[in-house]
């Protein structure tokens, strides 16, 4: 079997490599917020994967991304650094925000991970700002917005595609559909529930992607960001995917009655890291025992930072106004 379009095998590891570090990362927060260590609201992405590392391969540190309030799967995506992020979610001064933000307000400008906003669709409007720069500046690095339907269900949302898309911005506005707005599904809040038609006639690129294979998410996410620095303006990629934790925290949401067991079983067998895996497998480019490896070292990686969080200071009370405003001459 050969690779897909534009993929090779070094690729797909990569892609791999980042969703196995996600998911590692999200089982390990949830193991520690259930046991209380972790204190701070935690919104994971565990089933998420593949968009937050098929979109991010294409991107450098130069290119901007703006996260939401399930943020930890872009900024590890996004070649964050994991001891400065579980150091946040621990609320210490070693964190990526210095110990300010807490796990909804990631922030780390080194690797262009330019901040997760909890404020539902904040990251939209942000993202827009940050591909004007862009576009200002003539450079040729594009800004990527990641948001969830319930994101569209705010006015900010068609506000910032009509401007991004008048003024041709080099932005990817990248829709998260997981089915849900908190506990409140899609039919409840939209007449449309089709985020790509609902907002084509603004004359945006746009298409729908399952969001649970990397591949098919990669390789669109190619074709809208090679588009964005060809001076074509921006695309929406909505990608259809299921959150498999509850809204916030460890458990699975399946006392409330929102969702049921089934639903969430049928969303686990269409795993985006087993998509890859097997894919690899089938290629002869990775094997059980390579995998198993690989697994391996990113449990040991962070475990680390668990251990480098722990014993990380917090900030101290007098600097709790630092970093709120920026001084001026
Ligand atoms: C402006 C605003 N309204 C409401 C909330 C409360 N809230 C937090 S998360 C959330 C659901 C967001 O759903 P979605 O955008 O689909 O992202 P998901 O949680 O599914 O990843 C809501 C309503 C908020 N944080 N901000």
């Amino acid at each position: 079997m050969t690779a897909p379009k534009h993929m090779d095998s070094a690729l797909l590891t990569d892609i791999l490599r980042r969703m196995l570090t996600i998911r590692i990362f999200e089982e390990k927060t949830a193991e520690l917020a259930e046991s209380k260590e972790i204190k701070c609201p935690v919104h994971l992405y565990v089933g998420q994967e593949g968009i937050a590392a098929g979109v991010c391969a294409h991107l450098d540190s130069n290119d901007f991304v703006f996260s939401t309030h399930r943020s930890h799967g872009h900024y590890i995506a996004k070649g964050g650094d994991l001891n400065a992020l579980m150091a946040e979610i621990f609320g210490k001064e070693t964190g990526c925000s210095r110990g300010h933000g807490g796990s909804m307000h990631v922030l780390d400008t080194r690797v262009g991970f330019m901040g997760s906003s909890p404020i539902v669709a904040g990251s939209i409007p942000l993202g827009v700002g940050g591909a004007l720069t862009n576009k200002f500046l003539g450079d040729k690095n594009v800004s990527v917005a990641f948001f969830g339907d319930g994101a569209t269900d705010e006015g900010v949302f068609y506000e910032s595609v009509n401007f991004a898309t008048l003024y041709k911005l080099p932005m990817l506005f990248v829709c998260e559909n997981n089915l849900f707005s908190t506990h409140m599904p899609d039919f409840k809040r939209q007449s449309n529930t089709e985020v790509y038609q609902r907002i084509a006639n603004f004359n945006i690129n746009t298409k729908r992607v399952d969001g649970n294979n990397p591949v098919e998410i990669y390789q669109e996410a190619k074709t809208m960001i090679d588009r964005a620095k060809e001076g074509k303006g921006p695309s929406l990629l909505e990608c259809m995917t299921y959150r498999w934790l509850a809204h916030v925290g460890p458990d699975h949401d399946l006392d409330i009655g929102y969702r049921l067991k089934k639903d969430v079983d049928h969303w686990k067998s269409r795993c985006p890291i087993k998509h890859v895996r097997d894919l690899l497998f089938r290629m002869n480019e990775l094997s059980e025992d390579q995998f198993v490896r690989m697994q391996r070292d990113i449990v040991a990686k962070v475990e680390k930072t668990v251990a480098f969080a722990r014993t990380s200071p917090y900030p101290k009370e007098t600097d709790i106004y630092d970093g709120l405003y920026k001084e001026t001459v």
